[in-house]
């Protein structure tokens, strides 16, 4: 589960068992605002910072009933203020229990190393000592169980290390969270999606022109961040541009698993439709998206849907060094937040 910013968050819960659960929140809410927390008919208030740092409940859900949870401000200074709270995961459990709870990355890469926070929040009347961990088969090492103390009512965090082999098959994994202690305890498991590097991060790239200081190498550095002048991190050629392209240089040939593409997220995001992905072992060397297309062993995928966050082109290990994604529009400009390319590293 993840919100993003706005007036109210409402999420739906339903229990299995009923009983009294409590909820707690991993985020960051502004502390000095008061917040309404509503399960169903019943409501709490409490502040920002209890909604960050502590449980909040019990409240009583029924069997098999779904139980809408909406948080909104309990002062607003004015309509429709924005909540002024980023939510990563809520989690619901039984009020009495500690529960653990992991957010793994996603997705991660092999050969990828990451701290995943492991979450303990205690839902008893009493302090919870105990060790916390993550169990889990795949292609990937965990590090091992760290302490915790956790007063009533509270959550504490401990990281623990993931170490993904290179070698190892993409795909998707379980990982339990574990607590050894003397409480009643939930541990909860996570879906973890293993999937190949991206091989074009900090590669060469060009593009057919350039404006606004987009330049050709913010597709490839890493953050998919689309905002175009808050992030910094989005490509643009000229306006207008004649069936403007975009291309890497992976620097060794690959065979090609997947490409994807992030489009930007702050205007104009309708103008990255009707665009050709190439993919070519031998250099992308014309401007004319037609001659492009003739490029001796060049693979050529058309996308006529604007591309979204991301759009993932399956290439089934199509080899290829270069990478050019090329606009048909003979008006518009490029604009390209992140481009990936998914292969194993060359030489494995
Ligand atoms: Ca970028």
């Amino acid at each position: 589960m993840s919100f993003r910013q706005g007036q109210r968050h409402t999420a739906y819960l339903r229990a299995h068992r009923g009983g009294p659960v409590s909820i707690a929140l991993a985020g960051r809410p502004d502390p000095a605002a008061r917040y309404r927390v509503r399960p169903g008919g019943r409501e709490q208030v409490v502040t920002g910072e209890q909604l960050g740092g502590s449980a909040v409940g019990p409240f009583v859900v029924q069997p098999g009933r779904v139980l809408p949870l909406t948080i909104t401000r309990a002062e607003p200074e004015y309509t429709s203020q924005d909540l002024g709270v980023s939510i990563d995961a809520v989690m619901v459990g039984p009020t009495g229990t500690a529960v653990a709870w992991s957010q793994p990355p996603n997705p991660v890469e092999l050969g990828a190393t990451a701290p995943i926070p492991v979450h303990v929040t205690n839902l008893s009347s009493r302090t919870v000592t105990g060790q916390v961990g993550l169990d889990g088969q795949g292609p990937f090492t965990l590090g091992p169980a760290a302490a915790v103390m956790v007063p009533p009512g509270t959550t504490r965090t401990q990281p623990i290390e993931l170490a993904v082999s290179r070698d190892g098959e993409p795909g998707t994994y379980r990982l339990h969270s574990d607590l050894d202690t003397d409480a009643r305890v939930l541990g909860l498991t996570n879906d973890i999606n293993v999937v190949l590097p991206n091989v074009a991060v900090g590669k060469p790239a060009t593009q057919s022109s350039t404006a606004w200081g987009g330049v050709a190498g913010r597709a490839v550095d890493g953050n998919t961040g689309g905002d175009y002048f808050g992030d910094n991190s989005t490509t643009h050629t000229a306006e207008p541009s004649n069936q403007a392209w975009w291309q890497v240089d992976l620097q060794n040939e690959h065979m090609i698993d997947q490409i994807e593409i992030w489009n930007r997220t702050d205007c104009c995001s309708e103008r990255l439709a009707e665009y050709w992905v190439l993919v070519s072992e031998t250099p992308i060397t014309s401007s004319s998206l037609s001659e492009a297309r003739k490029t001796p062993g060049v693979t050529a995928i058309y996308q006529s849907n604007v591309a979204g966050r991301p759009t993932s082109i399956d290439l089934d290990k199509t080899p290829g060094r270069y990478v050019r994604i090329q606009l048909e529009s003979h008006t518009n400009p490029l604009a390209l937040a992140e481009v990936k390319v998914r292969s194993r590293l060359a030489g494995e």
